[in-house]
């Protein structure tokens, strides 16, 4: 007989020990999978319920919000405001963020979030995901300010995604290594599907929106070149994986290595993607598996963090791959 599932609840319990903790941070966890799966449970019926398309709203990036960005992004804010687990949320699709007095002091943390990454796949049934990152209020003195949630990676407690493709997926990182969960939608319960996940140091895939090839610095161009050159010894040419969803890039390089790539452009040096909502999380995951995660220039959880919608280049996975990378942006190569 095999091995008795494990839950996501009784993983945190049983392997994880928070110096100190009061299972505060567990219980965070815990429900952001209540969010997944009530989000996974709407794009399940999508298609028959009136919420595709656009809500007609443009939101704080000037992006077209899709009916399923509200839909989300409202999930994550009932599901945390009324948790009582939170002082203040950030969420990208919001230009301030939500400061919670009536769960501060007993609340000591605070939660950025992307709630629906990748919405241009929202209308054709293509993945979607979640990222979300966690912060501890270091002040017991008075609420936290939206300074407060403006932190460099390195500062997050807690860090993870919510993975909807052909099954649901929780993947999280608290420093003690990276472990994902599969949703049984039969039971309703995450169960232990992917534990201590480590990347190999070089992949054969690249995702990269090579659409905007042109838009590009020198370095770039000459890196992702590099990776179609016909070479046995180093495995190239690489493949190309881009599904537009960046939670399903990344996961797909965390399983298997590789790179995933969204550049500074000549016009555009900060790219699209943002730091505090998608970079610093995903980048302290990756690293957590034993990859790389920067800028081109830098390590990305040691970037200064300015303001809460700053964005930033992003090359992301395989520790050796995102060393070539660098290199070549850095005109080394
Ligand atoms: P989206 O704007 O559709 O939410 O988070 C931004 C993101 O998607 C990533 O998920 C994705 O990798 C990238 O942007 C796609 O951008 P391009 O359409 O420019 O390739």
């Amino acid at each position: 007989m095999g091995q008795f599932p494990l839950t996501l609840s009784r993983f945190i319990l049983q392997k994880q020990t928070f110096p100190g903790g009061t299972g505060e941070l567990s219980r965070i966890l815990d429900q952001v999978g209540l969010v997944g799966k009530l989000i996974a449970q709407d794009l399940r019926r999508a298609g028959l319920i009136n919420i595709l398309g656009a809500s007609g709203e443009v939101n704080v990036q000037g992006e077209t919000v899709k009916k399923l960005d509200e839909i989300a992004n409202e999930t994550f804010l009932k599901a945390f405001r009324q948790s009582g687990l939170a002082c203040a949320i950030a969420s990208e699709e919001m230009e301030k963020p939500v400061l919670l007095p009536e769960n501060w002091p007993q609340a000591k943390y605070m939660l950025l979030f992307d709630p629906l990454d990748g919405s241009s796949n929202t209308d054709c049934n293509m993945p979607l995901g979640a990222i979300f990152s966690v912060l501890k209020c270091e002040r017991n003195d008075r609420m936290p300010t939206e300074d407060e949630l403006v932190r460099r990676g390195t500062e997050q407690v807690a860090a993870g995604y919510l993975f909807y493709g052909s099954s649901t997926m929780l993947v999280y990182t608290v420093g003690q290594g990276v472990h994902g969960f599969t949703l049984e939608p039969g039971i309703g319960e995450y169960l232990l599907s992917h534990e201590q996940i480590r990347l190999p140091a070089r992949g054969k895939v690249y995702g990269v929106n090579e659409g905007n090839y042109h838009k590009w610095t020198s370095g770039t161009k000459k890196y992702v070149d590099s990776l179609k050159i016909q070479d046995k010894a180093t495995g190239r040419p690489y493949s190309v994986r881009y599904s537009g969803c960046l939670v399903a890039d990344v996961h797909r390089i965390l399983l298997g290595g590789g790179i995933y790539l969204y550049p500074g452009e000549v016009d555009k040096p900060n790219g699209k993607l943002r730091l505090l909502y998608e970079a610093n999380p995903l980048a302290w995951i990756v690293e957590q598996a034993g990859g790389r995660a920067s800028t081109g220039t830098m390590r990305i959880l040691d970037v200064e963090a300015k303001q809460l919608h700053q964005r930033v280049p992003l090359m992301i996975g395989s520790a050796d791959d995102v060393r070539d990378a660098e290199q070549s942006i850095q005109g080394q190569t």
